[in-house]
């Protein structure tokens, strides 16, 4: 089984989304494996980011992300990283279909409501930051049997 870190950013918190996001996950068959609801301290913003700390946009984004409080989880499941991100949607909400989370409910890139890993490396490296291995929790989801083939 593979693991993805989703978060659900300040903006989708204050637009009352965090419910409808774990929701979308339930559904699809995903299993949480662990969550936080908190406010990122600089030093985990910065390693999260860390292959945009030069980019033009990184005081922005990184003012965006401390602005207020931050839902983290840990999702679990068979090709676990892509099926979040097909979820998610495209970076920029403007260009991200309808039917994924950021074609639904966002405009801006730079409010774009939810991070999710873009592969497995990243989301075992973001996992780490935030989350320590005592927090992923193990347990069998009753559907498991039925929601998958084998
Ligand atoms: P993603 O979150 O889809 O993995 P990313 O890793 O390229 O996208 O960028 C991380 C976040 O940074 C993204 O969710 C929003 C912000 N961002 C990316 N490109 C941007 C841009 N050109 N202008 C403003 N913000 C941007
Ligand atoms: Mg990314």
């Amino acid at each position: 089984m593979d693991r993805t870190f989703i978060m659900v950013k300040p903006d989708g918190v204050q637009r009352s989304l965090v419910g409808e996001i774990v929701t979308r996950f339930e559904a699809k068959g995903l299993k949480l494996a662990a969550a936080r609801f908190e406010k990122l301290p600089e030093v985990r913003v910065t390693e999260q980011y860390q292959e945009h700390l030069t980019k033009p946009f990184f005081p922005s984004l990184k003012q965006y992300i401390m602005g207020g409080p931050c839902f983290l989880m840990v999702w679990e499941g068979r090709n676990a990283v892509a099926i979040a991100r097909k979820l998610i949607g495209a970076t920029n909400p403007s260009d991200a279909l309808p039917g994924t989370i950021r074609g639904d409910f966002g405009i801006d890139i730079g409010r774009n409501v939810i991070h999710g890993s873009d592969s497995p490396e990243s989301a075992a490296r973001e996992i780490a930051i935030h989350f320590r291995q005592n927090e992923l929790v193990t347990y069998t989801r009753i559907d498991e049997s039925v929601l998958y083939e084998y």
